[in-house]
């Protein structure tokens, strides 16, 4: 039997050509999927991002990873492989949180993770079988110690960092959240030895725990933490800010290599997290100050998050975001729109509220446009949030910005390797952000 396995591109850029994503990273879902995959099935992974898709290739089964963003472009996929009468099921965020709309595209879909029912989907393609759709029995992630098939990976220009995972899900409920919706507020972890093994079967001294929340449980990130020591690693991951609430925590993830992480400060206006449920704690603006302070005291670099189009959120309370994260010197920030995905509660507030733009689902419409916002905002129009939030990310990656951060020598210049992330990531991520901007999605309209 022959299984393939698809991650599909977002779109086109505004100028015509295709999305070539420089700073693309190992799809560690699919490599999960052919690590569950018996060796007697012949498997091949094709990665939209960078390679055609062999479609005249003869094969059994296309399984395609769906995320929001690039729902249109798999939907593509999906219906070029149905005219050639191979069967095609979809698998990840999108499907699971509107299935309804991914089972119009396929012959079968996943609800949740794969690990339960791979292994039926596999049996039921062998026998003709194959079911409309499978759920998944509860999030059990890489149990049994499966490795993913990072052989997959080899020549296809990802970047040379390896993606781990230790936990999946998140058990906070933000309102806009996809992890808290697809997870259902639901925090699982992995045995602390098969990590140990995965990242020991590996080459690579520099790992992404692509964690939801790193320090959702902070024991047994301590647990984690300890057992990283002995393996000599740098690594980064991503986490809520409480984590400076304990230093014992603190000091075991810089013992264990961490460089540093993506925060999700999210917005200055306390009131824009009391509504949203981001169960940070900034009763006082400055609250935010003392924990940076915490962070740099050990070293870590701060991949800041935030997310622009709150109800409280104005031009001024937005460009104070962007002075906020300069006065830190943050490693790398991100200004990301508000986005109603569907199955988040966001979503379902606007809709009740009619302000969903684009009919409602932004990702097939063919006049929507990336990094442009898709609802109407409470305090300015949606093309005032999206002029100011593309301003913010043109000043924060300005030359001017990108010298006065570097010069942090509690972080950015703290040691060659963290010098060396700056210096690579910031580059990658400056001409993805102008790249990006305005992108289409899906190749055709
Ligand atoms: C690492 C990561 C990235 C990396 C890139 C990863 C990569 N390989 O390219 C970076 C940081 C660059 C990134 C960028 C972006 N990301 Co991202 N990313 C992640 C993260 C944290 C981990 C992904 C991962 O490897 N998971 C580990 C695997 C094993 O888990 P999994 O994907 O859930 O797969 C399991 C199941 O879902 C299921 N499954 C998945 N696919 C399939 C397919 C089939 C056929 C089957 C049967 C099952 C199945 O089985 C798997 C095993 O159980 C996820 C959050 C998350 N928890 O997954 C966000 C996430 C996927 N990203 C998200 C977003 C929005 C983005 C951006 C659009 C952000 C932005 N505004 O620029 C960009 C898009 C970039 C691009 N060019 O496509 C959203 C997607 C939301 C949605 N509704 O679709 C997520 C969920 C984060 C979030 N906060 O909501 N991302
Ligand atoms: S803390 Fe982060 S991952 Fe968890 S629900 Fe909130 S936004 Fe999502």
């Amino acid at each position: 039997m022959r299984v393939t396995l698809i991650k599909p591109n977002m779109g086109v850029l505004s100028g015509g050509n295709r999305y070539i994503d420089t700073g693309r990273m190992e799809p560690l879902q699919l490599g999960v999927l052919a690590g569950m995959t018996p060796r007697s099935i012949d498997i091949r992974l094709f990665d939209d991002r960078c390679e055609d898709i062999p479609y005249n290739l003869s094969t059994d089964l296309v399984a395609i990873t769906v995320e929001t963003f690039t729902a249109k472009r798999a939907y593509e996929i999906a219906a070029e492989y149905r005219k050639l009468k191979v069967p095609v099921i979809l698998g990840g965020f999108h499907p699971t949180l509107y299935p309804d709309e991914s089972s119009e595209h396929a012959d079968s879909i996943v609800i949740g993770d794969a690990e339960s029912v791979w292994r039926d989907i596999l049996d039921d393609v062998a026998s003709g079988r194959l079911k409309t759709c499978y759920k998944s029995q509860g999030a059990n992630p890489q149990a049994g110690g499966i490795l993913p098939r990072r052989d997959l990976f080899l020549g296809k220009g990802y970047l040379p960092i390896t993606l781990v995972q230790f936990g999946r899900g998140c058990q906070n409920g933000c309102d806009y959240c996809a992890i808290s919706a697809y997870s259902q507020r639901q925090h699982t972890y992995r045995s602390i030895n098969d990590v140990v093994q995965e990242i020991k079967a590996q080459n690579r001294k520099f790992i992404f725990f692509v964690d939801d929340n790193i320090v959702a449980n902070k024991e047994v990130a301590k647990e984690l933490f300890r057992a990283l020591i002995k393996l000599k690693i740098k690594w980064v991951s991503q986490g809520t800010i409480d984590m400076v609430d304990d230093p014992k925590l603190m000091k075991l993830m810089k013992q264990s290599g961490c460089l540093g992480h993506v925060i999700g400060f999210e917005t200055l206006d306390p009131r824009n997290l009391k509504a949203s449920g981001k169960p940070n704690k900034i009763n006082i603006a400055s609250e935010y100050d003392k924990q940076i302070n915490i962070l740099k005291s050990y070293g870590l670099q701060i991949w800041a998050a935030f997310t622009l189009g709150y109800d409280y959120d104005t031009p001024d309370s937005l460009y104070s975001i962007l002075e906020f994260s300069l006065r830190h010197k943050f490693t790398f920030a991100a200004y990301n729109i508000l986005m109603p995905y569907p199955g988040t509660v966001f979503y379902q507030r606007l809709k009740a509220e009619k302000r969903l733009l684009y009919d409602g689902k932004w990702w097939l419409h063919p006049d929507y446009r990336f990094n442009h916002a898709s609802f109407v905002p409470a305090l300015m129009t949606a093309g005032d949030l999206t002029e100011i939030s593309f301003s913010i990310r043109k000043q924060w990656n300005s030359p001017l910005s990108f010298v006065k951060r570097l010069l942090d020598i509690r972080t950015n210049l703290r040691s060659l390797s963290s010098a060396v992330l700056f210096w690579s990531y910031n580059n990658i991520f400056r001409s993805e952000v102008f790249k990006k901007q305005n992108m289409s999605f899906g190749y055709f309209k």
